[in-house]
């Protein structure tokens, strides 16, 4: 299909008339008058304003470290905080507190990408695994109630796959439909972009307030190494004609989006050698178009997965890959930094999955009591501890600047954490490490490393240490509540300093005290400041064959 088949994409800040698109079937175009805007010009203003910041901090710190890292409601307007203050995956500091659930209702796609198996979860959201169960919209709607009265902490609900949730319009919309009551849960959903703009009423319709669209390219030569075919308009398009239909309908539904007030969020895939210095540019166009979030994540592909780049040995990033291209976007659209690939069946807190405790035989078992007064008193409670938290955080960066002139130096720290914001976590315990990168005057989140537990069985796992030091081997040092002799000998071997000296501080506060001290030693002539090497990004289980690869 040649490019003159698409409308021309107007320019944003000219918006005001109808949008249009072409059918996927090829029926017809189709135009919406944004006479039907749910929110006001203003809010559209707002996301505008969010994404040409170049960072949700308005107050200074680095301007695009992400969302992620130091929203708060001084930093954006409010109308769009009061779409992310609860939402994990929209905002760094949320996902330490608020959770989200999938329900796995889409299991068809319309496109192919490289690195999907469709016997796995979809790819764009979720780690690659079998999902357990594909529901129905009414099983759906059975299991959110019963995790929303289990997990106070719940507040979004998204349809993720495992296929494309708008290439399942009826039982996404369905599901979102019977949902929509439930005013408290906030609605999003995932998609790779191909059906979006003639969709955007329904999303619209169902007050769907958070959008992800997975954009690998807008250069459909680099589409094409990605995508071998998509479905569209009762055929199958292959090559660069259709990563070019795909790339025309990805960049008109986030115009789309933005124009109807709704949070978009943009997934990449680094896939090194194909997209990966590629991934700057999707970064610009995408803030361009008014995109909130920009989520590069790591390619998976482990050969077990059948997927074509894992059989083809296509390479995911290493750590220090990920984060280099991530810094070189920054100043751009917003990054966030602390995705976790989840399942489309996912259920908990970012980082942990608690969706064995809801399968559907399970589920049809309960008496599910739903109590909006509890889970009301539940987030109060969580605002109160995430208040003291800024607070604290804050006051550290602010001593921190004015105590410490910045020499240049900045290292990576791993955190050992289960939440609160805390360095209160068991070395041993650890299924994850949150990384910061701390100089004299800034402690920023900057990801996480996914390790297997070391302690297993009330025993040291010592085959384990390994992988673990292999994940967090670019870090100068690992802040720990307690750890154990034999793990600390083993990261001292390594390089990596074991510090059991801050437990149960705040992050920031013990990260920058543990910096200065550092400094403070190699000053003394103690120690000497060394570069550390590359870290691996763990994809699925480590096995020690693995690991010692
Ligand atoms: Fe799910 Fe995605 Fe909504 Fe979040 S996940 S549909 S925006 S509620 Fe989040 Fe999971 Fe990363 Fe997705 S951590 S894979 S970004
Ligand atoms: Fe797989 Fe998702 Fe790509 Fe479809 S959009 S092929 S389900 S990764």
């Amino acid at each position: 299909m040649s490019d003159t088949a698409f409308v021309s994409i107007a320019d944003l800040s000219s918006k005001c008339g109808s949008a249009t698109w072409l059918d996927p079937h090829g029926v017809r175009p189709a135009s919406a008058g944004l006479g039907a805007l749910r929110l006001g010009r203003s809010a559209v203003s707002a996301i505008l304003e969010v994404a040409s910041s170049g960072g949700c901090s308005l107050r200074g710190g680095e301007g695009g470290t992400g969302c992620g890292s130091s929203d708060g409601p001084a930093d954006m307007p409010a109308e769009i905080w009061e779409k992310v203050k609860n939402h994990p995956c929209y905002s760094e500091e949320a996902h330490h507190h608020y959770a989200r659930m999938h329900v796995a209702v889409a299991p068809a796609c319309n496109i192919q990408c490289n690195y999907c198996n469709r016997k796995y979860d979809c790819s764009n959201e979720s780690r690659p695994g079998v999902v357990s169960a594909k529901l129905t919209p009414h099983q759906a709607v059975k299991k959110v109630l019963a995790v929303a009265s289990a997990i106070p902490q719940m507040t979004v609900l998204g349809i993720a796959g495992p296929g494309d949730a708008l290439a399942n319009p009826k039982k996404t919309f369905d599901t979102f439909r019977m949902l929509q009551e439930q005013a408290h849960i906030k609605l999003c959903l995932s998609t790779n972009g191909l059906a979006l703009p003639q969709m955007v009423d329904e999303i619209c319709k169902y007050n769907i307030d958070h959008v992800t669209i997975t954009i690998n390219m807008v250069d459909p030569e680099v589409g094409a190494k990605i995508y071998p075919w998509i479905f569209w308009q009762h055929r199958r398009v292959t090559g660069v004609e259709a990563a070019t239909i795909l790339h025309h309908q990805q960049m008109l539904g986030l115009e789309m989006l933005t124009a109807r007030g709704v949070l978009t969020k943009v997934n990449s895939v680094l896939i090194p050698g194909i997209n990966d210095a590629h991934l700057i540019e999707v970064n610009r166009e995408v803030k361009k178009r008014g995109a909130f979030l920009h989520n590069i994540m790591p390619l998976i592909s482990e050969a077990e997965h059948g997927t074509v780049f894992g059989l083809t040995g296509q390479r995911g990033p290493s750590a220090q890959e990920l984060k280099a291209v991530q810094d070189a976007c920054m100043g751009g659209a917003n990054l966030m930094r602390h995705c976790r690939q989840c399942r489309a069946d996912a259920v908990g807190l970012l980082g942990e999955d608690r969706s064995e405790e809801f399968t559907q035989a399970l589920v049809d078992q309960m008496e599910i009591v739903y109590d909006l007064d509890k889970r009301r008193a539940y987030q109060q409670q969580v605002e109160l501890e995430r208040q003291a938290q800024q607070a604290a955080k804050q006051a550290a960066l602010d001593v921190a600047a004015e105590t410490a002139a910045n020499d240049g130096i900045a290292v990576l720290v791993a955190i050992a954490t289960e939440g609160q914001g805390r360095v209160n976590q068991h070395f041993g315990h650890a299924t994850e490490f949150q990384i910061y990168e701390v100089s004299a005057t800034q402690a920023r989140f900057v990801g996480h490393r996914r390790v297997d537990l070391y302690c297993q069985g009330g025993y040291g796992e010592d085959e384990q240490l390994p992988s673990i030091v292999n994940a967090i081997n670019d870090c100068h040092a690992v802040l720990v509540a307690k750890i154990g002799a034999c793990p600390r000998d083993e990261l001292q071997a390594a390089g990596i300093e074991p510090v059991d000296a801050y437990a149960h501080e705040f992050i920031e506060g013990a990260a920058l005290a543990w910096f200065a001290d550092y400094r403070a030693r190699i000053a003394r002539g103690e120690i000497s400041h060394q570069a550390r090497g590359d870290a691996r990004i763990r994809q699925g289980v480590y096995t020690a064959a693995a690991s010692a690869a």
